[in-house]
């Protein structure tokens, strides 16, 4: 098994691994140590039962249940299946997640988000339907010092009532908005793994801690702007029998527009546990600047 980085090191392609009944620990410890450094695998042609798909999963930590019931496997309540097929096995034009096409980060909105999310490829659709990912540790070291500064110090709150509403959905009820109260996060994460600070934003963002909400909203989409440019974007095109696995301590990613009425698209997904966000690290420059600007006389 080796690993073929892609463009500026952000992703790599797995190749030479096979999935059995016993993958050894050099192995796993092989993947979980490449998923830290390029914070996205492409491993192509794989043939995953559900029950290997969570065997899979595992080797990078526990594995999650998704808070919407409704899309669970009965047998396999690890698993959700984002699908477009109806009853009667055809394309039943509607979107299983109408969400997932918009920039986001998995689950930001929980208090200990997760750490990866595994997409494997049952079907797929021949126009549209990619996988967008950002690179937002690139996206971060993208910005000037100064925007880095003060990008440090905040604070962002994260709501999944909100962004169930930006993509068109009533949101949550209100029982439901109980159980799943927003969040703050840093919006610099430090990423352990290679040691580096990234954005960490998404749809789930809603405002600022300490900013009005005109000025908090147009920072984040200023800075959503920043890390969508084509330069720190993977597009992945699906095939029959990939699977890709991403880091959402540092990337964002989206899903594009198919047809959902002709194009059948089947993903089955498996979702590893976080652990609670640590706020980026500033560096010795950073902090002499702080403490210059607390000890200047006003
Ligand atoms: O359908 C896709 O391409 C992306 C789905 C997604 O956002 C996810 O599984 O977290
Ligand atoms: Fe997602």
């Amino acid at each position: 098994m080796h690993f073929i980085p892609m463009k500026d090191g952000f992703g790599a392609i797995v190749d030479g691994f096979r999935e059995d009944s016993s993958v050894d620990a050099d192995s796993c410890n092989r993947l979980r140590e490449a998923l830290g450094q390029f914070r996205l695998l492409v491993l192509r042609g794989m043939a995953l039962s559900p029950e290997k798909q969570v065997r899979f999963g595992r080797i990078f930590g526990d594995l999650e249940v998704h808070v919407l019931n409704a899309y669970h496997k009965p047998q396999h309540p690890e698993i959700f299946e984002l699908s477009n097929i109806g009853p009667d096995g055809f394309p039943n034009a509607v979107h299983p997640d109408k969400g997932t096409l918009l920039w986001h980060t998995d689950a930001s909105w929980q208090g200990v988000p997760v750490l990866a999310t595994m997409l494997f490829a049952v079907k797929v659709p021949v126009n549209g339907g990619h996988t967008l990912f950002a690179d937002m540790i690139r996206a971060y070291e993208g910005f000037s010092p100064t925007d880095q500064g003060q990008f440090l110090q905040l604070d962002v709150i994260h709501d999944l009532h909100v962004s169930l509403q930006k993509s068109g959905g009533p949101g949550m009820t209100e029982e439901k908005q109980k159980e799943r109260p927003p969040v703050i996060q840093p919006l610099v994460r430090w990423h352990e793994p290679t040691g580096r600070n990234a954005i960490y934003l998404g749809s789930h963002a809603r405002n600022v801690v300490g900013l009005a909400d005109i000025a908090g909203r147009g920072l984040i989409e200023r800075i959503m702007n920043h890390c969508i440019e084509p330069r720190f974007v993977y597009e992945h095109i699906w095939r029959t029998g990939d699977m890709v696995i991403w880091d959402n301590r540092a990337t964002m990613h989206r899903a594009t527009e198919y047809d959902t009425a002709i194009e059948p698209r089947v993903l089955r997904r498996t979702v590893v546990k976080g652990s609670p966000v640590i706020r980026g690290r500033t560096t010795p420059a950073q902090d002499r600047d702080v403490a210059l600007r607390h000890s200047a006389p006003s």
